[in-house]
């Protein structure tokens, strides 16, 4: 049976470039990077050029910070926390803005600082799920200490006006964060141009290790840390750091965002991306959530009505392709979709969403046959009782 990944926006397979790069650093290069020796400062030249890949991957400016973290999650929480202590504890701002359309790594920090007393609005998404610029005006206010809204939504792929939001935040002074987890090496990411002043990365989503993120701080916009100790990351975040993801993350970036690469994501992997799609649009009753509009690349959420999502997965997964419902860390959680929800979707639809979510390592002849998996699944569903369930044979709640 063939096997085809189609959930590229939970995780990625690493690229073999890069895992022949990370080698060295997981045998024989193994000092400290902190140590003094030869066996330490032998890790550095790598490091180092990881780091510029990075910088560049973002077209940050030499002087600004980029805090390597263990994911998007620590990234987020780094600069939510922070400016909390900073800017809210320590002084006299007691609100944050984001949307109703975040990953939980966002939204769920942002209901603990609520529930420790500060104020968070919750920006609505227009019908396409996208946040319109002109809205944040509206709500930003002297007490505002951070606006944090994502580059590019996990679900539905929506790209956020992104420039637009820097140039408001700009206007009024007000810090501005964004979650770039699923833009990076999908679209073209530049801090500058787009007045950033924080932006999370998470190395996984573009076919670099687990367990690695950064943290992008411009000059100027200091975090009290979340994790004190030792002096490591120039005291931002203590802690030995994982050399060889750190080098394998930077390769990933250069790999990721050159400019042929992001070229490839919107021909080749948009035009199988675009195949998937129609062959499934060609059935009656089915629609992508959002509109096919300003979409990253790769990603498609199609609602196929009377085919519930959980139903569909497990059909799939019996033919050997992965796919999901939405975020991968929701995914035990059969609540019909929030992100569908703010759409103000009925509750069938909410409930009837697959994400396929596709990389540059798919093919022409993986895609052939999830077309035909797919067609083969949703006449199989359709035909069925709406009670039919999805019962997994068994689930490790600890993963
Ligand atoms: N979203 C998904 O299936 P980590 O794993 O911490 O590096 O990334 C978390 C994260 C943060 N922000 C966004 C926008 C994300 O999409 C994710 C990960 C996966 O949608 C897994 S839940």
């Amino acid at each position: 049976m063939m096997e085809v990944y189609l959930d590229n926006n939970a995780t990625t397979m690493i690229d073999p470039l890069v895992f022949e790069e990370m080698k060295p650093f997981l045998t024989n290069i193994y000092g400290n990077p902190n140590s003094l020796h030869r066996f330490g400062s032998g890790t550095h030249p790598k490091m180092v050029e990881a780091l510029d890949y990075l910088y560049e991957g973002i077209n940050a400016h030499d002087n600004d910070d980029i805090i390597i973290t263990a994911n998007a999650t620590e990234a987020n929480n780094m600069v939510i926390k922070g400016i909390w202590i900073d800017k809210i504890l320590n002084g006299n701002k007691n609100h944050i803005i984001t949307t109703e359309v975040e990953h939980p790594a966002i939204t769920a920090t942002l209901k603990f600082l609520e529930s420790q007393g500060v104020s968070v609005t919750y920006l609505p998404v227009n019908d396409e799920g996208v946040l319109e610029a002109h809205t944040l005006r509206k709500y930003i206010k002297d007490e505002t200490a951070l606006v944090t809204i994502m580059w590019a939504n996990n679900e539905t792929g929506k790209i956020f006006p992104i420039e637009e939001i820097g140039l408001i935040c700009k206007e009024f002074d007000v810090p501005f964060h964004t979650d770039a987890t699923q833009a990076i090496g999908k679209i073209p990411v530049d801090v500058q141009k787009c007045n950033v002043d924080y932006l999370s990365i998470s190395a996984h989503k573009f076919h670099g290790p687990k367990g690695i993120g950064a943290l992008y701080v411009k000059k100027g916009y200091s975090l009290t840390p979340l994790l004190h100790g030792g002096e490591q990351m120039g005291g931002h975040r203590a802690g030995t750091v994982d050399v060889a993801s750190m080098v394998g993350m930077g390769l990933a970036m250069k790999l990721a965002t050159s400019p042929e690469a992001i070229e490839y994501e919107q021909t080749f992997v948009k035009g199988l991306r675009d195949q998937l799609e129609n062959a499934i649009l060609e059935i009656s009753e089915t629609i992508v959530i959002g509109g096919a509009d300003n979409r990253t690349p790769n990603t498609s959420l199609i609602s196929i009505r009377g085919v519930e999502g959980e139903s569909m997965l497990w059909d799939l997964n019996q033919k050997g392709i992965g796919a999901s419902t939405g975020s991968a860390c929701a995914s035990e959680d059969l609540e019909a979709n929030p992100v569908m929800n703010a759409f103000g979707s009925d509750s069938e639809l909410a409930h009837t969403g697959v994400r396929l979510s596709l990389s540059r390592f798919n093919t022409q002849e993986e895609i052939d046959y999830a077309i035909d998996v797919i067609k083969t699944a949703i006449a199989r569903l359709r035909n069925i009782s709406s009670s039919f369930a999805y019962a997994p044979e068994s689930h490790n709640s600890q993963l």
